[in-house]
């Protein structure tokens, strides 16, 4: 293992798998010790490129995301860690092909599980080429002031409680992530803090050991004095033992093996991390604790006393003038997650879109405040889902059904018509189902599907103000506007439209009213008796009845019918509905593999 220091102000990392949260405590930490750049460079998330938003501090930055560990290295030569945050199933393969980078010098492995043969390759390929492996199964590392990897030391308050945003004397090494954080908080608050701590894992085959991390730490001038907690099993320690027997390691060594307990059990015990487990007398934590002391550790009694044995050590240290403790800082403050802050009560902040109709927060959408598994249950249609999300209200049957008919009436008229039309020419023209559905219905208007609207406009007012038919279509007339709901370019007064006889046989039959429908009947006799073709058209019939529906159901205020009518709720239906014809046509005309279509020369007149 390489020696001396692993990090620095400007260490710059690859993230392996994207994950917010942790490169996001990262960059705070960051910003947090002042760092003028970012620690993570580069995201690699298989499969996927681009970039990720994230804040660094208040600004929000774009940080590069790439497919390839080999894309990565190339992008950021200088981004020499690479943190794995892969499962422990791709965590082998993708840190042997981080190790391989030439760029890469530190890799840290956070899955658990990952096979014990895997590691040993991994390890072997790591010394042979003189990098580092941290991990597996560890949260990773911290320099204080400097480069944190991933959720190393917890939340940020946590951080700043450990004073880690600045760097401290002591080097901290430990087997346990979990137990660092603990032993982080003990050394801010018994000695000037953290130089470097590190977890090495808690599997049987640690990439780094914690003796690799003890004789590095002695290599660092700034380290003043060690720290380590190790647990029962494996041997690691002893290697420890050896480098201070050899008087390899010149600084205190402050060290507590934990696991004594483990002699309370009457068979071998299995602690949380697969290296820690009761094995034989050398490996129990009480032997090794004691090889240490031997070996010139201080070692305490019991965990209890570990603190103040690193307080102890700690002050000889400052009275021999061998430590002149670090000036505090204040850190800068992290401004707050907004969505943090809204959760904690702290702030409001003004929502820039109100809805009404439906909620998708809860365990299932609600539609209306109707939950779709009532929906469902009830045996509602389509009739009920538009009642809901329109009109905000659970109609009467006969009402969903009325919906329900006019949408299938409407459905389609035949390729002829000029939605099917243009759905079809674009079809043909290779283009996709959203294009030819919506080319399609941009036909739809005063002259073709879209007259509903102003049938009900026309209608109600006409009615309401109590005027004949005959004043309404001369006013009309005066006016230059063709009475909408009338006219039909196919039906007559001898060829009726069956799709109104249809609605008008469910209304009367149905509709405690049907008075406006009655009245464009009457509309109806008075243009016919000009023109055989001012027939009350589909748009007539729904926006006449649909007056009917809404004043007759006894379910909507007299203001409320003039907003529908006011702003214009009734095309809906038939762009709905059509809607169903042309996605049909579009499927045909592919289907039947159609060719571009080109209109004849000989159906279109060339004049000057
Ligand atoms: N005249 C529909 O016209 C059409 C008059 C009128 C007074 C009127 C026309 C019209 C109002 C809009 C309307 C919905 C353009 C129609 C639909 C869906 C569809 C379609 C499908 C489907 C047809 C001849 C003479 C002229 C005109 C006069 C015509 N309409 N006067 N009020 N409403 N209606 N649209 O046949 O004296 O000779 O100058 O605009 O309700 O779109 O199946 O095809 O499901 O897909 O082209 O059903 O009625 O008649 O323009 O040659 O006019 O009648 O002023 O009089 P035409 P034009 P004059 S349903």
């Amino acid at each position: 293992m390489a020696t001396g220091q692993l990090f620095s102000k400007t260490t710059q990392a690859l993230f392996y798998n994207y994950k917010q949260l942790p490169i996001q405590r990262m960059l705070d930490f960051d910003f947090l010790c002042g760092r003028e750049t970012p620690s993570v460079a580069g995201i690699i998330n298989p499969g996927s490129e681009g970039f990720q938003k994230l804040f660094f501090g208040q600004e929000e930055i774009a940080i590069p995301v790439h497919s390839t560990i080999e894309a990565a290295s190339a992008a950021h030569p200088t981004a020499d860690v690479f943190i794995n945050f892969a499962s422990f199933r791709s965590a082998a393969a993708s840190s042997m092909a981080a190790l391989k980078q030439p760029t890469i010098r530190v890799v840290a492995i956070i899955a658990e599980g990952v096979p014990e043969s895997d590691t040993k390759q991994l390890i072997g390929y790591a010394r042979a080429n003189n990098k580092v492996v941290i991990g597996p199964a560890t949260v990773g590392g911290i320099q204080a002031g400097a480069f944190k990897i991933g959720d190393t030391a917890g939340t940020i308050d946590n951080i700043i409680q450990c004073k880690l945003y600045r760097p401290g004397s002591v080097g901290f090494v430990s087997k346990s992530g979990g137990m660092s954080n603990e032993l982080y908080n003990t050394i801010a608050r018994v000695t000037d803090g953290i130089y470097e701590g590190i977890a090495i894992g808690g599997d049987v085959f640690p990439g780094s050991t914690l003796s690799d991390h003890v004789l590095r730490f002695n290599n660092i001038p700034q380290v003043k004095m060690v720290v380590v907690l190790g647990e029962l099993g494996g041997r690691d320690e002893y290697s420890l033992v050896e480098a201070l027997k050899q008087g390899k390691i010149n600084k205190p060594v402050v060290a507590w093996v934990s696991g004594t307990c483990a002699r309370l059990f009457k068979s071998e015990v299995q602690f949380g991390h697969a290296g820690a487990k009761s094995g034989g007398e050398m490996e129990s934590a009480q032997a090794k604790n004691q090889a240490l002391r031997e070996a010139g550790a201080v070692v305490p009694t019991s965990y209890e006393a570990f603190e103040s044995a690193i307080t102890e050590t700690f002050e000889k240290l400052v009275e021999e003038g061998k430590i002149t403790p670090v000036k505090e800082v204040t850190p800068p403050q992290i401004p707050e997650d907004l969505n943090t802050a809204i959760k904690s009560g702290k702030v409001r902040a003004p929502t820039h879109i109100i809805s009404t109709i439906s909620d998708d927060r809860g365990e299932e959408p609600t539609y209306a405040g109707v939950p779709m598994s009532s929906i469902v249950e009830q045996g509602l249609g389509v009739g009920d889902v538009i009642s809901l999300l329109w009109f905000k209200r659970s109609l009467p049957r006969y009402c969903t059904r009325f919906i329900e008919i006019c949408i299938m009436l409407c459905a389609d008229h035949g390729p002829c018509v000029s939605g099917a039309h243009n759905t079809i020419v674009t079809a043909r023209a290779g283009k996709d189902l959203v294009s030819s559905l919506v080319s399609g219905l941009l036909t739809i208007g005063p002259r073709f599907g879209g007259a509903i609207d102003d049938a009900a406009r026309y209608f109600k007012d006409a009615y309401d103000r109590g005027l004949t038919p005959y004043e309404f279509v001369e006013s009309m007339k005066k006016k230059g506007i063709r009475v909408p709901g009338i006219g039909h370019r196919i039906k007559r007064g001898d060829n009726r439209d069956k799709r109104v006889e249809l609605l008008q046989d469910f209304a009367r039959t149905n509709f405690p009213s049907v008075k406006y429908m009655e009245y464009a009947v009457e509309v109806e006799t008075y243009t016919l008796s000009k023109s055989n073709n001012l027939v009350l058209n589909v748009d007539g019939a729904i926006g006449s009845l649909f007056l009917d529906l809404l004043a007759g159901s006894g379910m909507f205020t007299k203001q409320e019918i003039d907003e529908v009518v006011g702003i214009g709720y009734l095309n809906g239906l038939f762009v709905l509905a059509r809607s169903i014809g042309l996605i049909g046509h579009t499927f045909d005309q592919k289907r039947l593999k159609q060719p571009l279509y080109r209109h004849p020369w000989e159906d279109v007149l060339y004049t000057k």
